[in-house]
């Protein structure tokens, strides 16, 4: 037995110094001190052995199971520094190499400005309305004073998906939807692409952008649209941008205005910029015809109300300088990122 014993001390000692994981230790510790192990089996036999042996034999096995426990105690410890080295081996970061760097996009030139716009109108009080891209012929014409053969129509020629349905030539659909709706005060303005039959060159696209504004409440005058623009442009260009109201006409306002701005190049003299005019034109506007407010149950006799429609191109280019509509279009990234 006493050879039984130190056999098992030799086997076990080999075992656990031969583990390769901690997993490896507990199955073994389970094999030599378990319930069911060898050194407990031995134990079990000392029954068998003279009273003068017993404690001989009992001390000597528990040398041996010290020893085993020992065993075990120092091969974890030893295994957990391994482990550790080899994560801290194959988990390591080298801090000093740069990083990659994401090359975030920015907004489109003419997201930029209508973001400006917005913000400058909503300052003043405004809503912003949205609404349909195919518009009836009814929102986008009749309603508002252009019936059918109406000369005005010709400069307004858009694509037609049937004879009553059409692409919107200007936001203005959005405004009479509005009036339909809402009871004054109204104040809104009415972003979005809008549709004309043109060809395209430097200054013209089949789809550009607009952005329309509409007052409507008790005692809105011409002075108010006048206050409300003159602000507005000098938000957009600064407070030196020198403005001009022209005379013109449109048949959902009277009376119709087209705002100039003062030619920044040559301050009203003339030159290549502003084709020897001195003068850019930059909007249209007037006060709303008292037959659109009418068209949309809103009584001219109590209320009146001025609109203005500008496009968001001409602005763009006139901000940033660049004198061909195309480059807003083309999506080409040497003159996109220049913004
Ligand atoms: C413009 C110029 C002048 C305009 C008129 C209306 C409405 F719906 F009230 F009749 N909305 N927008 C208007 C007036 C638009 O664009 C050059």
């Amino acid at each position: 037995m006493k050879e039984q014993l130190e056999n098992i001390k030799e086997l076990a000692i080999g075992d656990f110094l031969n583990a390769k994981t901690q997993q490896d230790v507990e199955t073994l510790r389970i094999k030599y001190l378990g319930k069911k192990g060898a050194l407990t089996a031995i134990l079990k036999q000392m029954g068998s052995l003279s009273a003068e042996e017993r404690p001989k034999f009992g001390q000597l096995a528990n040398e041996v199971r010290d020893l085993i426990s020992g065993t075990i105690e120092k091969r974890i410890t030893e295994l957990k520094k391994e482990e550790l080295q080899q994560k801290l081996g194959s988990e390591k970061i080298d801090v000093t190499i740069p990083g990659k760097r994401h090359h975030l996009g920015h907004k489109h030139p003419l997201s930029k400005i209508l973001d400006e716009v917005i913000d400058i109108f909503i300052g003043q009080g405004f809503k912003v309305v949205n609404g349909p891209e195919v518009e009836t012929d009814y929102y986008n014409f009749e309603a508002l004073n252009m019936p059918k053969e109406h000369p005005a129509r010709d400069t307004q020629d858009t694509f037609y998906i049937d004879e009553n349905t059409l692409l919107r030539t200007q936001t203005s659909s959005v405004q009479i939807r509005t009036m339909e709706k809402e009871a004054p005060p109204i104040r809104i303005i009415s972003p979005g692409k809008v549709y004309r039959m043109d060809e395209v060159d430097a200054t013209h696209s089949p789809v550009f952008n607009q952005v329309e504004g509409l007052v409507v409440d008790k005692g809105i005058t011409f002075s108010d649209l006048k206050g409300t623009l003159e602000s507005f442009i000098a938000a957009l260009y600064g407070k030196e941008a020198v403005v001009r109201f022209r005379p013109h006409h449109f048949p959902y306002t009277e009376p119709s205005a087209e705002l100039d701005i003062q030619c920044f190049s040559c301050h009203g003299k003339g030159c290549r910029i502003c084709k020897g005019e001195g003068w850019i034109e930059l909007l249209g506007c007037g006060m709303v015809h008292p037959k659109v407010l009418e068209n949309c149950n809103i009584d001219p006799e109590i209320y009146s109300g001025f609109a203005f429609g500008v496009g968001l191109e001409r602005i763009a280019m006139r901000r940033y300088k660049i004198d061909d509509m195309r480059l807003l279009y083309e999506n080409d990234m040497r003159f996109l990122k220049q913004f």
